[in-house]
């Protein structure tokens, strides 16, 4: 057992506590295969009672001003922040991204619990003139009651910040179920909060698998809404199960993202992009780049400045200053990726880097850049999440923006190019939730919505003020003050 060896408990109405089973799993390391952490394995009774202690403590909760609710969301921003860099690197050890993008994972974090606290002073519904007189009209937001959230390992602090803070800043209660890959940043945010002054079971955790945990907040009918980032099957299936007891979903699946590189691009921006947002996380993004469709003029050039910028890239440790690129989560990822890039050879397509782990201690897989892709290829079409990058030819614009949009998914895109018309042109007709111009797929800003079209969910969008969205009922008020009997569509002159 290494030094920094802690068994976790889940945190049920205010309580560390065992889970019923007894059984637990371990929390593995992906650059250095050690174990940091020992975590319960949730079973069904642990989520009944989770679900429970969430649903006692959402009277007080939902009854406390949305600015005093602020407040504590507030201390949890201060708290995030003045332990940003502590966090970042123990985000680094469990997930593996490099220590600069743990930093940024924490900011991110950072930022959306700020903005949610802000949220406590607005959390706007509208007003708007009746049609009859002496009467106002207005809508105000209500809290769901008991919202469950499952969050995925890409990003193990600024996604539960995401989907917890605005569900808390609505006054929702919340039982929160992290990915087994990344418990520990999991409880360091439950425990920020609680010493922020959340209530006791207003935030509630428990760790273990989808099988089982998942599956009993799925089927649990007192949680009245979840949201969930993962995969689609996983995604297909919540929605499914969900709609026996009408919980409201949503969902934020995969990606298949593009980045269109035309003729008059500025081709060293465009590589930059493509370095950042294909080989960043190691591919580990839903928003990753991993479809470079170039114009055919510019393919040769721009095939060469890659090769040679992703042959430099550096494999390693993330708190490493010399790493460029962490490792792979685990094992299953990275057998996943290497068997897509069998796929890709079988296929045909032509192996220009990578392709193969890594010979290092740890879950590593080389950058991996694929050309001569073409799009009934299944490397062209399904998710691999990992540093794999396919280069796929144009003949022009609209072929171009055809092939960005004949997959399944839509969540992030990108076109470089120095023309206002193509750059219009791609923000009007690609089918995807953000369009970056002269920019990578990846970096979406917390005071934006983010979310994708198609298959990549249904519809909803977190982050930015659509995040309340998310987490909140509108109800429709109409108060009438004639002191008579007024009928709508009826009772109007003309
Ligand atoms: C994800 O990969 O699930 O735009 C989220 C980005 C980040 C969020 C990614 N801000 O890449």
């Amino acid at each position: 057992m290494g030094e920094c060896m802690q068994e976790y408990k889940l945190f049920i109405g205010g309580e560390w506590a065992d889970s019923s089973t007894g059984e637990t799993f371990k929390d593995t390391a992906p650059a250095t295969l050690e174990t940091i952490g020992i975590f319960q394995k949730a079973g069904a009774q642990d989520v009944g009672r989770a679900v429970d202690a969430a649903e006692d403590a959402f009277p007080a909760w939902s009854s406390t001003p949305a600015p005093q609710r602020g407040k504590i969301i507030f201390r949890a921003a201060r708290i995030l922040e003045e332990r940003k860099e502590e966090l970042s690197r123990k985000l680094t050890i469990e997930m593996g991204k490099v220590l600069p993008e743990a930093r940024g994972d924490v900011q991110e974090a950072i930022d959306i619990t700020y903005y949610a606290a802000g949220e406590g002073r607005r959390l706007f519904g509208e007003t708007t003139p009746s049609e009859l007189p002496d009467k106002a009209c207005m809508t105000v937001r209500r809290p769901i009651g008991v919202v469950a959230l499952i969050t995925p390992w890409n990003f193990p602090v600024a996604i539960p910040a995401w989907k917890l803070m605005p569900a808390l800043i609505a006054g929702n209660t919340v039982v929160f179920k992290p990915s087994s890959d990344t418990p520990m940043l999991a409880a360091e945010l439950v425990k920020i909060l609680t010493e922020a002054g959340v209530p006791a079971g207003v935030v509630n955790m428990v760790t273990g698998s989808g099988e089982v945990a998942g599956k009993a907040i799925v089927n649990n009918m007192k949680v009245r809404a979840m949201s969930f980032t993962g995969s689609l099957d996983t995604g297909k299936w919540i929605l499914g199960e969900a709609s026996k007891s009408m919980k409201r979903v949503s969902l934020e699946l995969g990606g298949k993202n593009p980045i269109i590189v035309m003729d008059d691009a500025n081709i060293d921006l465009a590589v930059d992009g493509v370095i950042w947002g294909g080989f960043g996380t190691s591919g580990q993004r839903c928003t990753a780049a991993s479809r470079v469709i170039v114009h055919e003029k510019v393919i040769d050039t721009f095939r060469e400045k890659l090769l040679a910028r992703a042959g430099k890239l550096r494999l390693g440790n993330g708190l490493l200053e010399s790493t460029d690129v962490g490792p792979i989560i685990n094992n299953t990822q990275l057998r996943k990726i290497a068997g897509y890039c069998d796929i890709g050879k079988n296929e045909g397509a032509t192996l220009l880097l990578g392709g193969k782990q890594a010979k290092m201690n740890g879950y590593f897989f080389e950058p991996t850049i694929f050309t001569d892709v073409t799009m009934d290829m299944r490397i062209a079409r399904e998710e691999i999440f990992g540093p794999v990058v396919s280069l796929i030819n144009a003949s022009d614009l609209g072929d171009a923006i055809e092939k960005a949009n004949s997959v399944e998914y839509g969540l992030s895109s990108s076109i470089y190019t120095e023309s206002m018309r193509s750059a219009f042109k791609a923000i009007e007709k690609v089918d995807a939730g953000l369009t970056y111009v002269n920019a990578s797929t990846i970096g979406s800003e917390v005071h934006l919505p983010f979310g994708g079209v198609k298959a990549t969910g249904n519809g909803t969008r977190e982050a930015g003020s659509t995040a309340l969205e998310e987490f909140t009922e509108l109800k429709t008020v109409y108060f009438d003050y004639s002191g008579r009997l007024q009928r709508a569509q009826i009772d109007i002159e003309g």
